[in-house]
């Protein structure tokens, strides 16, 4: 089924243009080591930048393990490594590196567990954390490279489940693995997918797979039925580069587009809504969650070109924003919320200037 979505309103852009090209324009260059400049927090300013951490390597995807102290797991797909740094407030510090399978060019956590996709090596691989390490589990290897991956206790049963998007083009398909192991379930074509999340989109309780395809500006949303998955649902997008979703509660899915963020409302049904959000150009990330507490949800991003972390704070309807400048080519967003919900942190990962930036509520 293919559903055509309308918009419920929209709002000029600032900027048009994705320059994917200028994500790796500056890796050579000088300039690229200015940090960006202090920032000096209003009296309401929910977010301030609190610590930053230069890498090894540029890293391509991340995944923060809520562990105590929490810790960032960064995948760098050219070094095939993945690199543990521990959030630790006021002393962040490199805990290990370890082999990758090659090319790990996405991974997830949930609860200790951690899926890493080795694209080069058409392979999905499990970890878990074990004593501060990141111990190798289980290694499956799939029909084609693997994209992106999910991970998250879908039925609640306090078991993580896992899925992958494998494969480009008309060979492309969703991978639901079994509970608590990388026993492939059936697959579901879809296009080459960028992205995949678990969300409740049917708000029934239990975890819904949505896969999101940026060449094809659409999302493939899987329902849980019972133990396995029914058939997909196809969405085309009203937005340019679509490039990432997250789960904003549940029946709505956030999309990172190019300037501008999408409210996708109840996306199975009839007659789903879509509601702009105007953000900068060529977002790379979205995060949504009550990143304060105070029981509205929130939504962040980061774009490539404006170098950028935007943050928007609820109810809604009447969205208070934020800017925040990040070190260059912030390609990733992650919540860290291990201190309390409070107190929640929002990690950027930059890939031009291979750093992590924190930012502390
Ligand atoms: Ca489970
Ligand atoms: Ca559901
Ligand atoms: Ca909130």
């Amino acid at each position: 089924m293919v559903v055509s979505i309308e918009r419920s309103s929209r709002r000029a852009r600032r900027f048009r243009g994705i320059a994917a090209a200028a994500l790796l324009a500056c890796v050579a260059v000088p300039a690229c080591d200015d940090e960006p400049d202090p920032i000096d927090p209003g009296d309401d300013d929910p977010f301030v930048l609190a610590e930053t951490f230069p890498l090894d390597a540029p890293g391509r995807a991340f995944a923060i393990v809520e562990d105590a102290p929490p810790i960032a797991l960064v995948a760098s797909e050219f070094h095939s490594d993945i690199a543990g740094i521990s959030l630790k407030p006021g002393s962040l510090a490199s805990l290990f590196e370890l082999e990758a399978p090659k090319g790990p060019r996405a991974i997830c956590a949930s609860s200790r567990d951690v899926l890493v996709a080795g694209t080069s090596s058409a392979s999905v691989v499990r970890y878990e954390l074990e004593d501060g390490d990141l111990v190798e589990r289980e290694t499956v290897e799939v029909d084609g490279p693997p994209t992106a991956v999910a991970c998250a206790d879908a039925d609640g049963d306090g078991v993580t489940d896992f899925a992958a998007a494998v494969g480009f083009e008309e060979e492309a398909t969703i991978i639901p693995f079994g509970s608590g192991s990388l026993a492939p379930g059936d697959g579901v074509p879809f296009a080459s997918a960028s992205s995949l999340r678990f969300a409740d989109v049917d708000d029934d309780g239990d975890l819904d797979l949505v896969a999101l395809a940026t060449a094809q500006t659409s999302l493939a949303i899987v329902v849980r039925e019972g133990a396995g998955y029914g058939e997909s649902t196809t969405l085309d997008l009203p937005c340019e580069a679509p490039r990432a979703t997250a789960a904003m509660g549940s029946a709505t899915i956030a999309v990172a587009c190019d300037g501008e963020i999408l409210l996708v409302e109840n996306p199975i049904s009839d007659a789903p809504t879509v509601t702009s959000i105007e953000a900068q150009p060529a977002l790379y990330d979205v995060v949504a969650d009550d990143f304060d507490g105070d029981g509205n949800l929130d939504l962040a991003a980061v774009g490539i070109i404006e170098h950028e972390l935007e943050v928007w704070m609820g109810p809604t309807a009447q969205l208070q924003h934020y800017e925040y400048p990040v070190a260059r080519g912030p390609i990733a967003l992650a919540i860290s919320r291990s201190q309390s919900n409070e107190d929640s942190a929002l990690i950027v990962l930059s890939f031009e200037q291979a750093r992590l930036s924190v930012f502390e509520h």
